[in-house]
């Protein structure tokens, strides 16, 4: 069962109206559009999000804990739910917005399954992490404030068992202005061909700026590897989104 943007309301938050200069919030009117946001502003989000249910299939360990951090509306939660066959896992979805957790809670009444949700309305920096098999941060990090990233990898890599595997996805920035301007470039197109406006792309880069802090992949890898993770492995890009597996 997925959240299908054709559901969704179309995104014209930033059409016409908008303040400039308001920064971006999870907020209700954001929550009415969200699956339709996303799906026209991450290039690959609907692939990444599928395929975060098969990583949870490989790596899901009986008797453990799966965590969906910044779980939004429930999409990531709903396709791990979906694919994983381990028994007995619970699935703790996590998101500090109190618009976002109640449509969740609303979503996971509407699509129910065989595996305990237990969605939290809580800051993940917060969140304590134990017996956890799995670790989806699918587009979350990159909210967090910088200096504490590593502290949150940590903490997330402590409570994870032998084996076990985060899935980080982010929107990464190049070192290279070439590259970073070519990244940019194309980003603007996927969105210009999914019915944004320059109007609404510029807008929308101006409310997400400070609030979206995007790092490199050199950053993303080293971080995660000082967190306490053995192993990353990079299987996921478009454009300058990518995703990563970290093993414990
Ligand atoms: C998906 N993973 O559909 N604590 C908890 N939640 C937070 C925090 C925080 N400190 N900061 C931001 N969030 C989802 C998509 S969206 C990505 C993730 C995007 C939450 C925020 O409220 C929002 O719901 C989510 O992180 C980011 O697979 O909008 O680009």
């Amino acid at each position: 069962m997925a959240l299908d943007r054709q559901d969704s309301k179309k995104d014209t938050l930033f059409a016409s109206g908008d303040e400039p200069g308001t920064a971006f919030v999870f907020d209700e009117r954001v929550v009415q559009v969200f699956p339709d946001m996303i799906a026209r502003s991450a290039p690959g989000y609907e692939l990444m999000v599928p395929m975060i249910g098969l990583l949870a299939r490989r790596y899901g360990q009986e008797e453990s804990n799966i965590y969906d951090l910044g779980c939004s509306l429930g999409a990531t939660t709903l396709a791990i739910r979906d694919a994983v066959r381990a028994r007995n896992v619970r699935i703790i979805a996590v998101d500090n917005s109190p618009a976002m957790v109640r449509q969740c809670r609303e979503n996971m009444e509407r699509y129910q399954g065989p595996v305990t949700v237990d969605v939290r309305q809580e800051d993940i920096r917060d969140t304590r992490f134990e017996n956890a098999s799995v670790v989806a941060l699918n587009l979350t990090l990159q909210f967090i404030d910088r200096k504490d990233r590593l502290p949150l990898l940590q903490r997330i890599a402590g409570g994870m068992n032998p084996g076990a595997a985060l899935v980080l996805s982010e929107k990464v920035r190049f070192e290279n202005a070439r590259s970073q301007q070519d990244q940019a470039d194309w980003h603007h197109d996927f969105k210009r061909a999914r019915g944004y406006s320059d109007l609404e792309i510029a807008r929308k880069r101006t409310a997400l700026e400070n609030v979206l802090q995007p790092d490199t992949e050199q950053i993303h890898q080293q971080r995660l590897l000082e967190a306490g993770f053995s192993r990353v492995e990079r299987w996921f890009q478009c454009f300058s989104f990518q995703s990563f597996v970290a093993f414990r």
